[in-house]
C-alpha cells in the first residue's frame, strides 16, 4: 500500500523541498542562536521512527491505554536516565516544551493570583516566567528582580523584592542572562518568605550535566529545563526534583493538569539526548561551548563591541548594540544575509520594542556540535564585528556576501549529516 511505501519527495514535494532546504541553510551558515543545536542522527532516528504512532497517557505502569509496553520501556528509561544524569530522584520527562514544564510546576504549586517573583524579561528572563501576554503573566500577580548597571543580577533586589511581596514562588534562570546564578542566594531568599524555589536551567542544562555550571538541583525545589538547547537534544521539556514528596504533585500537574496524550517519539529521543549526554564525548562538547562563548566575547570585547557583563559562564551572551547606534533587528537580518544567524535580543532598559530591540543575543551550543573550536568562534566573533561596523558604514551590501562565501568555506571544513 502506498501510504507506507512512498516517500515524502514523491507524496509531498512542496514540503520535501523545503525541508531539504533548511537542511541545507543549516549546512552553509553558522547557527548562533542560543536556542539552537544540532541533534545526532540517533535523535533525528528516534523522532521518526513509529512510536510516533503510538497513544497513552499517564505515566510508565499506569496507562489508561493497552499496547503500552515499549512506550512505557522507553519512557522508563528516559527517566531513570534523566535522573542519573542529573543526580535527581524524580524526572518528568513528558512537557512538550520548557513553557509547558513551567505551567505544570505553576499548577502544581499556585492558585490564580499568587504573587511569583522572576527575573524581568528585559534582563534576560524568560516569557513564561511571567511576561505580561503569557498565561503566566495574565494569571498570577508578578513581581521582577533585575540587573545592576554592570549588568549582573541584583541579588539584594531580588531578596528585599520577596521580602516586601512575599512571593509563593521565586524563580531563577531566564533566557538571555550569560552568567552563572548564586543558587544558594534564592534558596535563603525563598526560605525567608516560604516560597517556592524553581531554577529553569534551560539555557546551561548541558553544562550542568557536564559539571561546568553550578548545579541547582540540590538547592531548588523544582528544576525545569528544555532538551534542545545546550543539552543538543530533540525539542521538549522536562522536570526534576531531588524532593520525592513532589513526586504526586509534579507528575498529576503535567498529567492530566496541563497535557494529555505523551509524544512518545519525543521522549524516545529525550531518551537518546540524556544517554548521549552521559558520555566522555559530552563532557568534551560542552567544554568546547563555553570554551568557544568565551573566545566569541573576547573577540567582540576586543573590537569594541559592547557585551553585557564583558564575558559568559553560559553558552550564550547578548550584546548592546547602542553604542553603535544599531538595532537588533538590522543587525540581525545583516548578519543574516552574512550566513551568521543570531536573534534580536532586548537589553535591560532597552528603549526598543520587542520587535525591533537594541541587542543581538549569540550562543555557541550548535556551532560546537558540528566541531567550531575557538579559533573558528575567534573568527567568527571578527566577521560580526566586521558586519556591524559595515553596517553603520552603510556598506553592508558589499561586505555581507563576502563574508557569507567565508563563512561557506569555513563550515564545509565541518559537515552536518550525510548527504
Ligand atoms: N526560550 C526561547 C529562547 O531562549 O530562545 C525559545 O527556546
Amino acid at each position: 500500500m502506498n501510504h507506507f511505501t512512498k516517500r515524502l519527495a514523491d507524496v509531498d514535494p512542496d514540503i520535501y523541498a523545503a525541508l531539504e532546504a533548511e537542511t541545507d541553510r543549516q549546512r552553509e551558515g553558522v547557527e548562533l542562536i542560543a536556542s539552537e543545536n544540532l541533534v545526532s542522527l540517533a535523535t533525528l532516528e528516534a523522532l521518526g521512527s513509529a512510536m510516533v504512532n503510538k497513544t497513552v497517557e499517564g505515566y510508565p505502569g499506569g496507562r489508561y491505554y493497552g499496547g503500552a509496553q515499549n512506550a512505557d520501556r522507553v519512557e522508563s528509561l528516559a527517566i531513570e536516565r534523566a535522573m542519573r544524569l542529573f543526580g535527581a530522584s524524580y524526572a518528568n520527562v513528558q512537557p512538550h516544551s520548557g513553557s509547558q514544564a513551567n505551567l505544570a510546576v505553576f499548577l502544581a504549586f499556585l492558585n490564580p493570583g499568587d504573587t511569583v517573583l522572576s527575573m524581568n524579561l528585559s534582563a534576560g528572563g524568560h516569557l513564561s516566567h511571567g511576561a505580561g501576554p503569557n498565561i503566566s503573566g495574565k494569571w498570577f500577580d508578578i513581581a521582577n528582580y533585575g540587573v545592576n548597571g554592570d549588568g549582573y543580577l541584583d541579588y539584594d533586589d531580588m531578596a528585599e523584592t520577596a521580602r516586601s511581596r512575599r512571593p509563593r514562588m521565586i524563580i531563577a534562570g531566564g533566557s538571555a542572562y550569560p552568567r552563572a546564578i548564586d543558587f544558594d542566594r534564592f534558596r535563603a531568599a525563598a526560605d525567608e518568605v516560604g516560597a517556592v524555589l524553581l531554577v529553569d536551567m534551560a539555557h546551561w542544562a548541558g553544562l550542568v550535566a557536564a559539571g561546568l555550571h553550578p548545579d541547582p538541583v540540590p538547592v531548588a525545589d523544582v528544576v525545569t529545563a528544555t532538551t534542545y538547547k545546550n543539552l543538543r537534544g530533540v525539542r521538549g521539556g522536562f522536570i526534576l526534583s531531588h524532593r520525592t514528596d513532589l513526586v504526586r504533585k509534579l507528575n498529576s500537574a503535567v498529567f492530566p493538569g496541563v497535557q494529555g496524550s505523551v509524544i512518545l517519539n519525543a521522549v524516545a529521543a529525550k531518551a537518546v539526548a540524556f544517554h548521549e549526554a552521559m558520555t566522555p564525548e559530552f563532557d568534551t562538547y560542552a567544554q568546547g561551548v563555553l570554551d568557544n562563548a568565551r573566545a566569541l566575547a573576547a573577540t567582540l570585547v576586543e573590537r569594541d563591541v559592547t557585551v553585557l557583563t564583558g564575558g559568559t559562564d553560559t553558552p550564550l551572551l547578548l550584546v548592546d548594540l547602542r553604542p553603535l547606534d544599531l538595532t537588533g533587528v538590522v543587525a540581525s537580518d545583516v548578519l543574516e544575509s552574512a550566513g551568521l544567524t543570531a536573534n534580536k535580543n532586548g537589553v535591560p532598559d532597552d528603549p526598543e520594542s520587542p520587535r525591533v530591540t537594541s541587542g543581538l543575543r549569540f550562543g555557541s551550543s550548535a556551532g560546537t556540535a558540528r566541531g567550531l573550536g575557538v579559533d573558528e568562534f575567534t573568527q567568527i566573533g571578527h566577521w560580526i564585528a566586521d558586519v556591524l561596523e559595515a553596517t553603520r558604514a552603510g556598506r553592508a551590501d558589499s561586505v555581507a556576501p563576502r563574508i557569507h562565501d567565508d563563512v561557506r568555506a569555513m563550515v564545509s571544513r565541518f559537515p552536518i549529516y550525510p548527504t
